[in-house]
């Protein structure tokens, strides 16, 4: 028999380094503990088709109740949950209001063109958040010649924006605007517990100001796959169903994926504060260096991005040499890389991480 799996043996000991590989290219990378695997084991299953898998039901409710909505639905990813939001929301040849570094805009593989034929009108946000006047000036106008504007899209926290959250009051404001001209509005919340837990903000206060309400199990929260979408208006929510079905995202016994799911939610969001802790202390290491140039202070939830400027090491050469030492980061683009903490990496293993990038780059 193979061995049972467990948290140890999943990481793989690099050659020649001083321990397992540290993966900090995202919070997707984090594999299912063996107490969420011994859940999924144990899952009661049914055909999700015809609404009979208990598990999925029930984390359905538990998912919909922790963002205050009426009712959820169960999704493979946080994309087909956008998707699926925008192609029930906006009709095609409408326009999507979105920040212009949005996952939407870079990482969905132009799904909102192809799959939901709407076009997308993006607004240049700070660090990834947009203000309530961006959005009033990006609203087109009612007349016979203009494209209309269909639905906002917020994403909380901002991936590309460097993890950044939105201020309540933020939300609130672009609220305000997009309902005075009857503008429905999505939250991508892939990473919505990361803006819990850095703001105080409760995930109900935030979903209260959406129609529409994603947010991934599989990212800090450690299950190996699925989102969730939830709203409290119930005809929505079966066009959303439909639409599911139409891309190909209804699946039948899912409930060892949501199984998984319901773990996650009842053991990993409180500690989603180690990595933002994880994730500061990694900026204080990496300030230190000289070839490296990070704005601190702009670290609020657990992604990190941080600019090399190294004579003889370009990009590449730089990822891959922390690699050989055991390190793994993502490259982004120009110069810079992005850091991701999770419930993969401990305390120690940050510390390890300061210390091969500063041997890299001492080189
Ligand atoms: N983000 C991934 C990559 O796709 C870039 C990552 O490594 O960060 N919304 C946001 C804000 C996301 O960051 C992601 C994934 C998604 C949606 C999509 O989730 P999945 O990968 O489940 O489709």
């Amino acid at each position: 028999m193979p061995p049972a799996p467990n948290d140890a043996c999943e990481n793989h000991s690099v050659a020649g380094t001083a321990g397992p590989m540290i993966d900090l290219r995202s919070d997707t990378v984090t594999k299912p503990s063996s107490a969420m695997r011994d859940a999924m084991a144990r899952a009661e299953v049914g055909d999700d088709v015809y609404g009979e898998d208990p598990t999925v039901n029930r984390l359905q409710e538990v998912g919909a109740a922790l963002v205050g909505k009426k009712s959820a639905l169960f999704v493979p990813s946080g994309t087909l949950g956008n998707q699926l939001c925008l192609r029930a929301q906006a009709e095609p040849g409408r326009e999507v209001i979105v920040e212009r570094t949005s996952h939407i805009v870079r990482y969905e593989q132009g799904a909102a063109g192809a799959l939901a034929g709407v076009q997308l009108h993006w607004v240049n946000g700070t660090r990834g958040l947009m203000s309530a006047e961006q959005v009033e000036a990006a609203v087109r106008p009612k007349d016979a010649n203009s494209v209309q504007s269909a639905l906002l899209c917020i994403e909380n926290t901002h991936n590309a924006g460097g993890g950044t959250v939105y201020p309540l009051s933020a939300i609130e404001a672009i609220r305000t605007v997009v309902s005075a001209h009857g503008i429905p509005m999505h939250l991508d919340g892939a990473r919505l517990f990361n803006a819990v837990i850095s703001s105080g903000v409760s995930a109900a206060d935030y979903a209260r100001q959406f129609d529409t309400v994603t947010f991934c199990l599989s990212k800090g929260l450690g299950a190996p796959a699925g989102s969730l979408i939830a709203t409290d208006d119930q005809g929505l929510l079966e066009r959303v169903r439909r639409f599911r079905r139409m891309y190909g995202g209804a699946m039948r016994q899912a409930g060892i994926l949501a199984a998984a799911g319901l773990y996650a939610l009842e053991h990993n969001i409180q500690r989603l504060a180690e990595d933002h802790a994880n994730a500061r202390r990694l900026a204080a290491l990496l300030q230190q260096i000289p070839a490296v140039s990070l704005n601190p202070d702009a670290v609020a939830t657990n992604i990190l991005f941080f600019n090399v400027n190294h004579s003889r090491l370009s990009i590449p050469a730089f990822v891959a040499a922390l690699n050989q030492e055991g390190l793994l980061v993502g490259a982004v683009g120009g110069k810079t890389c992005r850091a991701v903490t999770h419930l993969d990496v401990s305390a120690e293993a940050i510390e390890r991480a300061g210390g091969i990038v500063a041997r890299v780059l001492g080189r």
